[in-house]
């Protein structure tokens, strides 16, 4: 399946992604995008939102302990269910977005990841890369950030630049620590980022409805906790070169069944990742 495209929307996402961000994303492995989305997409996506808090999916996870003053949730997944995000997801020029940044004939929505704070939320989001917890495998991929409350710059997303060039860094489950995902020693650990701040050439912008960061599977990234209420909208696309990978553990997300009709290797050509724009694999 490809959806078809409003002309409009390559306009709207050269005007954004320049070719000064392209060059930073491919840098940097991060860029801020001002104004991608228009106030009306804003609108559609923050009652996107409030209706997967209203209803959360099985999938859905609570990311702070009981004790947090505030609450963060997180959901996956949730395109199919949710008409907003769907609207978002292919109306809008994000897709024309993430062609330019990852340089990618094609785009393939990979998945929805939905993260809100309630104020106060103490819980921070520690440092990680978050292709170790996937099921792919390439290097043309690309998540958007995006809030649809203001974001001030101690509570937003960082990055640490140049991180995306590798090397894959354990993936450990946010409140425990466990290595869940690949077995213990066999990725190196992550560096005590927050100990050492001033050594690594960290990046993060404040942010205001409309704008969105655009990070490479592989940055390292983090969020402090929350004093206002962030809701926050992460889409995740997959460009030419990425291939099915499937694991022996269960990613996150995960995405049941799918090992048994995708071979390792392939091209993610399956209903649950369909294609917004055409070229490539
Ligand atoms: O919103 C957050 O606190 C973390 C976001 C994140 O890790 C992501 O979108 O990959």
């Amino acid at each position: 399946m490809t959806t078809s495209r409003h002309p409009s929307l390559a306009a709207r996402a050269a005007a954004v992604a320049s070719d000064e961000a392209i060059a930073a994303f491919q840098r940097d492995g991060a860029v801020c995008l001002r104004g991608l989305l228009s106030a009306d997409e804003v609108a559609v996506l923050a009652r996107g939102i409030d209706a997967n808090l209203a209803h959360p999916s099985p999938r859905a996870l609570v990311a702070s302990r009981p004790d947090d003053p505030g609450h963060f949730i997180e959901d996956f997944c949730n395109w199919q269910a949710n008409a907003d995000y769907r609207s978002v997801i292919f109306e809008s020029p994000l897709a024309e977005a993430a062609a330019r940044l990852m340089q990618s004939r094609s785009v393939r929505l990979y998945h929805d990841h939905m993260l809100t704070k309630e104020p106060g939320t103490r819980q921070a989001t520690p440092w990680h890369q978050d292709q170790p917890y996937y099921n792919v495998d390439g290097r043309q991929n690309i998540s958007f950030w995006i809030p649809v409350d203001p974001v001030r710059r101690e509570a937003t997303l960082e990055f640490v630049a140049g991180s995306h060039r590798g090397p894959w860094l354990m993936p450990r489950s946010f409140m425990s620590n466990e290595a869940r995902w690949f077995p213990e020693g066999s990725l190196a650990d992550l560096p005590d980022i927050e100990a050492t701040r001033a050594q690594h050439p960290i990046l993060g912008w404040a942010l205001e409805p409309g704008d969105a960061v655009a990070f490479h599977m592989l940055a390292l990234h983090a969020a402090a906790g929350a004093d206002r209420r962030r809701r926050v909208f992460s889409v995740r696309f997959l460009g030419d070169d990425m291939r099915h990978a499937p694991r022996r553990w269960k990613t996150s997300p995960d995405f049941p069944g799918l090992a048994d009709e995708l071979p390792p290797g392939a091209p993610l050509e399956h209903a649950l990742f369909p294609r917004l724009i055409e070229g490539g694999a």
